[in-house]
């Protein structure tokens, strides 16, 4: 049979394909996501260009064709707000790279029901070595009215409350998967058609692994209820089949885009000198414990607790993350 009957969705077609399912819908969640496809899809042109042209340098610098020069994830930034603040399903962003939220100030921006929360270019650091780099969003309903400037009460909000949470992963292929409460889908770019394509359905997280992913290097540092689970981790040990193999890129949409497919547990636990750790409750961690939770896995902080639980106070504060597999968490939980 030829190709040519063989229906392959595009991320459009299959978001507004899911419209049919859903009585009410308004096409504003479809929407959201169709936009920030469009902006992932700029920045990876500019992510694949990076080791050409000198995109790395400094703010304000300018490049041999007398170009000022943006860092990638400004440029990342400047895309993802652009398309929403254009778009018309979202009231306001709160990004990583930015201080405060934006609301956006226009009449059908105030009307819009969503707003989102973005890290443009997690992993920025690994550009310059050509390792994969990632976009996570996560999007919420509104708590104010619409017709209102969004407030920070809007992006204040437990994870729990996420309506949709994303990766886009800028690797040796590009992909974009988003999760609703429905499921997990994967979309790989296909280049000859400038289009993402459902590569990866209704993605689950395996049961179980053999992979675990941290910094080893801040072992000393770290928690001292953690050391002993990632001893546990390097041991023969018959209940959960390991020693478990170490793998760990430093980015986390990859290392936990892998964990996803392969199975396994990602951790960014606290240290002594810093015991929330690294990373973002906003912009990182909630969403991914979002993707985690629907695709079947768990996300927990320090003590245990759901990482979709934390009532968070600030915009930038962070958390230890464990998460990935069912399995696997749960043994981390009997040492935390
Ligand atoms: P960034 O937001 O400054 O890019 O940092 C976040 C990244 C994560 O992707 C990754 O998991 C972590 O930093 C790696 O940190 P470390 O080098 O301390 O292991
Ligand atoms: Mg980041």
């Amino acid at each position: 049979m030829s190709n040519v009957n063989r229906k392959v969705f595009t991320l459009d077609e299959f978001t507004i394909q899911q419209l049919r399912n859903i009585p009410n819908a308004t096409g504003e969640l479809s929407a959201l996501l169709r936009d920030i496809g469009l902006a992932a899809k700029r920045v990876n042109v500019e992510v694949n260009k990076a080791g050409l042209v000198d995109i790395l340098g400094d703010l304000g610098t300018t490049n041999v064709q007398g170009e000022e020069v943006k860092k990638l994830d400004v440029f990342a930034n400047e895309q993802f707000m652009g398309v929403l603040q254009h778009g018309v399903s979202c009231a306001g962003i709160a990004s990583e790279e930015m201080d405060t939220f934006i609301p956006f100030d226009d009449v059908i921006s105030r009307e819009s029901k969503y707003v989102c929360s973005f890290d443009p270019l997690d992993g920025s650091s690994n550009i310059d070595v050509n390792v994969s780099i990632g976009t996570i969003f996560g999007v919420y309903w509104r708590k104010t009215k619409s017709g209102q400037l969004a407030e920070e009460q809007d992006f204040l909000q437990a994870g729990t409350n996420l309506v949709a949470a994303g990766y886009i992963i800028y690797g040796s292929s590009t992909m974009l998967v988003y999760a609703t409460r429905r499921g997990v889908q994967g979309f790989t770019l296909d280049p000859s058609i400038g289009e993402f394509t459902l590569s990866h359905p209704d993605m689950k997280f395996p049961e179980t692994g053999k992979i675990y992913s941290v910094n080893h290097g801040n072992y000393y540092e770290y928690d001292e209820k953690v050391q002993p689970y990632i001893e546990n981790c390097q041991r023969k040990n018959k209940s959960n089949g390991g020693p478990y193999t170490q793998r760990y890129i430093g980015s986390m949409v990859a290392d936990l885009h892998r964990n996803l497919i392969k199975g396994g547990i990602f951790m960014y636990p606290g240290t002594k000198e810093k015991p929330e750790g690294k990373l973002r409750l906003m912009y990182e961690c909630n969403p991914f414990a979002f993707i985690v939770t629907v695709a079947g896995g768990i996300a927990i902080s320090k003590k245990g607790q759901r990482i979709l639980d934390i009532e968070p106070k600030s915009l930038h504060e962070r958390t230890p993350f464990f998460g990935g597999s069912k399995a696997m968490i749960e043994e981390l939980e009997t040492y935390l």
